[in-house]
This record gives C-alpha cells, sequence and structure tokens, in this order.
C-alpha cells in the first residue's frame, strides 16, 4: 500500500480546523487533526509546502519511520507548528493501520485498560450563584468531574467564564481583544468559591480549577494551599510552565494536586517535571505532541513517575484529535482524566464520528481506525474566518500571561 494523495482541509463551522487527509492507493484513508488555534494558516502552510510532497510514495503502515523522518528529518526539531503538523500525519496514519487491521485503534494500542473515559465538563459563572447553577447542570447531565471557574468581583472579564456555557470558544476576534487582570483580586475570591461549591455538592464530587498561566510560584503556591480544604483532583497551569525548576517552589508549599501541559508540544517540555514528580497529571493531547506516537511516549514516561494522564480537550481540539485521544485514554494505564468540551452542532455534523457520552463517561466508536472522518462538502461551506485569542494587562497596563 502507497500514499497517493494527502489534502489539507481547512473549514470555519463556528470556529476554525485545520485537517488532513491521506489517500492511499487501495482508497483507505485517514484523518488527522492540525489545528492550533490563532495560528492556523502556519500549520496548514507547513503541511502543504514541506509534509504532503514527502508522503507521497510512502508506505502508511511505516508510522514511527515517518514520524522520524519528518521529525529528525526537519532538522529544526520540535515548536507547535511542526509538532501540529507531524501529528496530523501520524493520527492520519494510526486511522489507517485501524481500518487496515478491522479494529478500533485502542485495540492496537494494547486493548482496554477501562470501561469508559472518565470526562470533565466546564461550570463557569459571573457570579457564584450562577457557578452553583452551572455545576448542577453538569451534575445532572451525568458528569462525574466538574471544571470550576468564576467570574472576579472588580474585573470585566475572566477566564474561562463565557456567555455560551457549552461550547466555550476564546478566539473571538479577527484581532486580539484585551482583557485586565488583578492577582489580588483573583487570590482574595477563588477560595471562596470552591467553599460555596463543596458546601453545596458534597465531599466526592470532583472538581478542578484552571488558572491559566497567570501566577508566580509562590502566589501559585499560596492559591493551591488556601483550597487544601476543598480537595481539588487538580489546579491546572497555575505558572506558566517554560521554568520546569519553577514548579518545585509550588510543591514545597501544597498538597493540592498540579495538572500543565496544555502548550507543551514535546516530552522535552516536561522531563524535569515528571522525573521529579513536580505535576501530578500531564495535559497535552494528541495534535499538540506529535500524535499518538508521541503523545504514548510521554504517558509511558509518566507512568514510570507515578504521574498520569489529563488530555487537554477544548473546542480547538476538533472531533478528530478527541477522537484519537480516547482510544489512547481507553488504553494507557496512568489514565488521570480527559477534559470533554462539547462541540457545536455545525462542527459534529462536519467531523462524523461515533465516540458518544453515556454517565459520564466517553467511548470512542468500536469501528475498525479512530471513528471519526470529515465531511469534505460540508467543510466547504465554511471559509477560513481569521480569530485570535485573547491577550492579558495587569490593570496598570503591563502585559500579563492570558
Ligand atoms: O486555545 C486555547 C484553549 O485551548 C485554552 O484556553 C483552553 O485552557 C484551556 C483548557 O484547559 O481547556
Ligand atoms: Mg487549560
Amino acid at each position: 500500500m502507497r500514499i497517493v494523495d494527502a489534502r489539507v482541509i481547512v473549514t470555519c463551522p463556528g470556529r476554525n480546523f485545520v485537517t488532513l487527509k491521506i489517500i492511499t492507493d487501495e482508497g483507505v484513508t485517514g484523518v488527522g487533526d492540525a489545528t492550533l488555534n490563532g495560528r492556523e494558516l502556519a500549520v496548514e502552510a507547513y503541511l502543504r509546502e514541506h509534509v504532503v510532497p514527502l508522503l507521497i510514495g510512502r508506505d502508511p503502515a511505516r508510522i514511527e519511520d515517518t514520524w522520524q523522518y519528518l521529525y529528525q528529518g526537519a532538522y529544526w526539531r520540535r515548536g507547535p507548528v511542526t509538532m501540529s503538523a507531524v501529528a496530523a500525519v501520524d493520527t492520519a496514519l494510526w486511522d489507517i493501520k485501524g481500518k487496515v487491521a478491522g479494529l478500533p485503534v485502542y485495540q492496537l494500542l494494547g486493548g482496554r485498560s477501562r470501561e469508559g473515559v472518565t470526562v470533565y465538563g466546564h461550570a463557569n459563572g459571573e457570579t457564584v450563584d450562577e457557578v452553583l447553577a452551572e455545576v448542577a447542570r453538569f451534575v445532572d447531565l451525568g458528569y462525574r468531574a466538574v471544571r470550576v471557574q468564576s467570574g472576579v468581583p472588580g474585573l470585566a472579564k475572566t477566564y474561562g467564564v463565557s456567555a455560551d456555557k457549552m461550547f466555550y470558544e476564546p478566539a473571538d476576534a479577527a484581532l486580539p481583544t484585551e482583557t485586565v487582570w488583578s492577582t489580588a483580586r483573583y487570590l482574595a475570591h477563588t477560595p471562596g468559591v470552591f467553599a460555596r461549591v463543596r458546601e453545596e455538592f458534597g465531599p466526592t464530587l470532583r472538581l478542578l480549577h484552571d488558572v491559566h498561566h497567570r501566577l508566580t510560584p509562590i502566589e501559585a503556591a499560596r492559591l493551591g494551599r488556601s483550597l487544601e480544604p476543598y480537595a481539588l483532583t487538580w489546579l491546572e497551569d497555575p505558572v506558566p510552565a517554560e521554568f520546569q525548576e519553577g514548579f518545585r517552589l509550588i510543591r514545597q508549599h501544597t498538597t493540592t494536586p498540579i495538572a500543565t501541559g496544555e502548550v507543551f508540544n514535546s516530552v522535552w517540555d516536561a522531563t524535569t517535571l515528571i522525573r521529579e514528580q513536580l505535576i501530578d497529571y500531564v495535559r497535552t493531547t494528541v495534535v499538540r505532541a506529535g500524535g499518538i506516537t508521541h503523545l504514548r511516549r510521554i504517558f509511558d514516561y509518566a507512568a514510570l513517575h507515578h504521574v498520569r494522564s489529563g488530555s487537554h480537550g477544548a473546542t480547538d481540539l476538533s472531533p478528530v484529535c478527541l477522537a484519537a485521544a480516547l482510544h489512547l485514554d481507553l488504553a494507557i494505564p496512568n489514565f488521570g482524566l480527559q477534559e470533554y468540551m462539547r462541540h457545536t452542532e455545525e462542527t459534529d455534523a462536519v467531523f462524523p464520528h461515533g465516540y458518544h457520552f453515556a454517565d459520564g463517561y466517553l467511548h470512542p466508536a468500536e469501528t475498525p481506525g479512530l471513528g471519526v472522518d470529515i465531511d469534505e462538502e460540508a467543510a466547504a461551506r465554511y471559509p477560513y474566518s481569521p480569530a485570535y485569542l485573547p491577550v492579558n494587562r495587569l490593570e496598570d497596563g503591563t502585559l500579563h500571561p492570558w
């Protein structure tokens, strides 16, 4: 079997997605997600100009060799653009291998290690009362784990709080919007939110919170300590994670579990964090980290150090990425949690898929391959529309992580 064609499809059914479809001479096809929120066309051009020509004529069965060819062969290793492109190829090749074998991809990864993939949803509100109502909604929907984000008094807009509760999309304008941040206001407000949530929902509902990279290590340590009575499953991205050693300080001060990694694109971003057990969950996902092949490598390294997975699953990770992540989630021994932000009806129609939600779990399709595809006719009805993530400033105008 040989690869005869590969198409890079950009579509915007409410938000932008970049998808690679690989076609073989025997008519078997595979899909991979290549979406990089706010920088979509960089990956589209990388694939179209520098990857697709190298795929033609290759044997699609040689997944590892193709991964090494694209990673080592570029000479310029890593980075979100390169690794999203490599991920798309890798994911599509696993899809093809599953279809050729007649097996869902999780069977090729060692078979199921659990019955379903526990997911968490996003409860958020401007006020604490709104937050409580949203947590109740997710509990009623069957969720066993809920991320809680609240508006902060005195701040006009806060990360994670959206008007449309089910389909949060932060890339909201053709040029970046600007928001204002105050660490003091946030630290004063947040523990009280969790106190109310625990009071209302009891001690066992799994609760999470995303700081979105906004604190320094000592501020994060203080927040982690103040949240200890509310027993969070994880505190996410408490600090910008480029400086891995910074997490040592957080660890010295709090037992609140730490999750990080949605902006990581290789195991090299997390070796200190994992080796020294400075985190409890590593949160990158298939499209960010070079596909199923490399994400498996990260999760296996994490397993050796008692660190669990927590795959990123925001709406900017397409249904193709989510489907691929679910196969890995089901197979690995050290699965932690899978984020699940639902896609809109338009997106779901462009990406027909067989995974389904039931009783707090996602279940991948049982059909051969990943069990997801792209409807190219439907995709063509939604042309690319530029959209950027916001930028964030302190009250005095200093640029701050968003
Ligand atoms: O594109 C950026 C989003 O994926 C990110 O802001 C979402 O932090 C996020 C999360 O945990 O889902
Ligand atoms: Mg996050």
